[in-house]
């Protein structure tokens, strides 16, 4: 066979989807790169998905049909066969839905993002079952419901636009590490002459890069914004033709604005009024010059309690300023809402026959694992289907979540590459497919591209995509509608609504040859209004939050565990933690490639000099992390970049891979944010003290 080169997309769950090149040498992957034509990924991959290679042909990877033979989290297994796999798992929860379909559960996020591999067949599957509906929270719910709210949709400025900015604020996010295309493009505007402003309580890779870095408190975003409306509206810079046109409830807000004092600003988010002043002028006088003014919001400032209102404020600011007009002006949170895809072709909720099962919100599995059978709740989850997702290490305060998972009367099946902390609770592991074996189509939440991915090799080992997994389940219940015999061809070319304008053009044969294709859209979505919300302004003021039962207007909701908002709490635990993505990692994704783990090293806490004096840690030694919730371990890493009372242990370790098999999910909550049910990972305080040095085997 000669060398041929596939055209790939990145499956992982980050906003760049790179369009990759795979080169294929007699059926063997030896290299991806990544597409130099493709306008975002510009030829270049990140550090991780550049290793995707070492990952598919990892000596770990799940090879066959696995059943568990030690004790749950032990991680014995025996091999079995594909048809003894599905045999047991069909008669096991066939007998659970023959009592209550209800008792079964599916748990799934974005181990792929492809609208294939993701959820099609598989809630096809769950659908036809009428099993618990699992609310998919653990991300970007907040946030997403409050730009809806004011915004419309998951839609805002192109990537592309932003190197023709003059202003750019980097809010929430750390795009180094985990939205690199951005930062990219962020680059050339610098080079350009662009000011680069980035809003974290932590010095982030990406905040030591900017030219200012305002480190606020974390969960005090929502107060930033309306310091900054105070201002903007003060000192006039407010964009009175944009607003008078496209905007609704600008009386109201200017009142609730209007309280909001640079000092009193300062006071709630913990910095000067002079950087809340400064930062309302640099923002409001460009965009009054007519230059691009816009902001990257990013999902790190929405995991705490008031997390939905703190993006809903942040995304009245290029309205009130007119800022929309430009094409390189706006705010970006997420671009997936300008897809159209066709979930309802993809998953079938008609299958559900007019039955409405409960939802299971995924951020609460700990809780939910736990609960017993009772009116408000329903049956006892007696069965949980994992895919795409390690609930073990990524799901919030971990020991109750272990504690569902260890339960002897709950069936687990796990379909992984890898033997993840989940996986070690399985009572059955399947071998799935990586993205090297599959084909799938995939929408993206940082650029505007739809995206193919071809299969460049066959399964390793017996591995098997998800759908194939569950039209063998399917099958084996019994369930014979012609959906459940479509290929995953015939799938993804359901992935996208040809019928809408911005995807006129969507064909899947013609986008597996070139590999991705943008949407018809206007460089400039909102220079003229036409804001997808109920009013189609974009809304200050939203009736859907009264009706909710919500603040109509933007307002700051103080997080749940803050010195401010539970001083009781807070002598107990006075340091907030706040554990963002580790560059190296995505969630827990590559945690076991050696080469990338060798470059994170271990757990770490980044603590400030005063914070460590105080309990006497110093640089190097290990710590002990712990609440009411529990507690972990990490090496002390001092320094200046968190500031004092907060420390920051980049996430997200396998917590088998760390000296104490646990990581910073022990002690995160399981309380949700104000809007969209989300997790509050950032919203939670802790105490540090010294720990007895590590034990840790290095030849682990
Ligand atoms: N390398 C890498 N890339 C990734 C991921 C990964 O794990 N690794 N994960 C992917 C996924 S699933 C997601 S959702 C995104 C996440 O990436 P982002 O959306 O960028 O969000 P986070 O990394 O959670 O946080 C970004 C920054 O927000 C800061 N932050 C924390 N709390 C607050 C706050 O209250 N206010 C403000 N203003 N800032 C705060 C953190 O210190 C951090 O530097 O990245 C994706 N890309
Ligand atoms: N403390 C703390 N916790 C967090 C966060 C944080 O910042 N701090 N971030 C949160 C966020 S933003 C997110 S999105 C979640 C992420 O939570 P998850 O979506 O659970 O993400 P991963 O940990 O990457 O787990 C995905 C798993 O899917 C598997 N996988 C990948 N592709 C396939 C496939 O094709 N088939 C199958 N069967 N499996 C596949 C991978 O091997 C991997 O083990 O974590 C959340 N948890
Ligand atoms: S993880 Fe993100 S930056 Fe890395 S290759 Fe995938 S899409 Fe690109
Ligand atoms: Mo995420």
């Amino acid at each position: 066979m000669p060398v041929t080169q596939v055209r790939a997309a990145c499956p992982h769950d980050c906003p760049d989807t790179c369009a990759i090149l795979v080169t294929v040498d007699n059926g063997v992957a030896t290299e991806v790169k990544g597409d130099p034509e493709h306008p975002t990924t510009a030829g270049v991959l990140c550090t991780k998905v550049a290793r995707y290679v070492e990952r598919t042909y990892h000596p770990d990877r799940v090879l066959y049909p696995m059943r568990r033979v030690g004790r749950k989290g032990e991680g014995k297994f025996e091999r079995i066969g594909w048809d003894e796999a599905i045999g047991e798992i069909a008669t096991r929860l066939g007998a659970i839905a023959a009592r209550d379909p209800e008792a079964i559960l599916p748990y799934s996020y974005a181990g792929t993002m492809g609208l294939v591999q993701g959820d099609s067949m598989s809630l096809r599957f769950f659908n036809k079952l009428g099993a618990s509906l699992l609310d998919r929270t653990i991300c970007a719910t907040a946030g997403a419901t409050g730009y809806k709210y004011t915004i419309g949709a998951s839609m805002g400025t192109d990537i592309e636009q932003f190197q023709d900015a003059k202003l750019i604020l980097i809010w929430g996010g750390n795009p180094i590490a985990s939205n690199l295309h951005f930062w990219m493009r962020v680059q050339e505007a610098k080079r350009r002459g662009a000011t680069l402003v980035a809003i974290d309580p932590y010095r982030s890779l990406t905040a030591e890069k900017c030219h200012q870095h305002i480190a606020l408190l974390p969960g005090t975003d929502a107060a930033l914004a309306l310091g900054m409306m105070h201002v903007l509206i003060a000192e006039d810079l407010i964009d009175q033709d944009y607003v008078a046109r496209y905007t609704l409830g600008y009386d109201e807000l200017k009142a609730r604005a209007l309280e909001w004092t640079p000092q009193r600003t300062a006071e709630t988010c913990g910095i000067t009024a002079a950087e809340v002043v400064d930062l309302a002028r640099l923002y409001g006088q460009a965009a009054r010059r007519g230059e691009g003014v816009a902001i990257r919001m990013n999902y790190g400032l929405q995991r705490v309690r008031g997390g939905g209102m703190a993006v809903r404020n942040i995304a009245c600011l290029p309205a009130l300023v007119g800022a929309w007009r430009h094409k390189a002006g706006g705010v970006q949170l997420s671009t997936s809402g300008s897809f159209p895809a066709n979930r309802p072709a993809l998953q079938r909720p008609d299958l559900l026959g007019g039955r409405t099962p409960r939802t299971i919100n995924m951020t609460t599995i700990g809780d939910d694992l736990l609960q017993d059978a009772s009116p408000e709740f329903g049956p006892k989850i007696e069965a949980v289907i994992v895919y795409n997702a390690n609930p073990l290490a990524i799901a919030p305060e971990s020991s109750k979540v272990q504690q569902g998972f260890e339960r002897d009367d709950l069936f687990t099946v796990v379909l992984e590459h890898f033997y993840t902390d989940s996986a070690d609770y399985a009572d059955i592991v399947l071998p799935a497919t990586t993205q090297l074996e599959h084909v799938d189509a995939h929408l993206a939440y940082g650029h505007l591209y739809m995206m193919a991915n071809n299969a460049a090799i066959a399964p390793v080992g017996e591995a098997k995509p998800n759908t194939e997994f569950f039209r063998l389940l399917a099958a084996r219940m019994g369930f014979d509608d012609p959906c459940f015999s479509e290929t995953d061809d015939q799938l993804a070319a359901q992935a996208f609504d040809k019928k809408h304008e911005r995807a006129i053009h969507f064909d899947w044969e013609s986008l597996k040859q070139k590999g991705w294709q943008k949407l018809n859209m206007p460089d400039a979505p909102f220079a003229e209004g036409g804001f997808p919300t109920p009013s189609g302004k974009c809304e200050f003021y939203s009736s859907s939050m009264a009706r909710d039962g919500l603040d109509p207007l933007p307002t700051y909701i103080p997080p749940y565990e803050s010195a401010a908002s539970n001083p009781e709490l807070a002598r107990k635990y006075p340091l907030a933690m706040i554990s963002p993505p580790a560059r190296n990692f995505l969630n827990s994704t590559f945690v076991n490639v050696q080469s990338l783990r060798a470059t994170e090293g271990e757990p770490h806490l980044d603590i400030h000099p005063n914070d460590a004096a105080r309990r006497g840690i110093a640089h190097g030694e290990m710590a002990r992390i712990f609440n009411d919730r529990g507690s972990f371990v990490a090496r002390a890493r001092v320094t200046d970049k968190a500031r004092e009372g907060l420390v920051v242990g980049l996430s997200i370790w396998w917590k088998k891979l760390a000296s104490d098999g646990k990581n910073a999910n022990e002690v995160t909550s399981q309380r949700l944010t104000d809007m969209g049910r989300a997790p509050t990972f950032y919203d939670t305080l802790v105490q540090v003290e010294k720990a007895a040095p590590s034990t840790r085997d290095e030849t682990l």
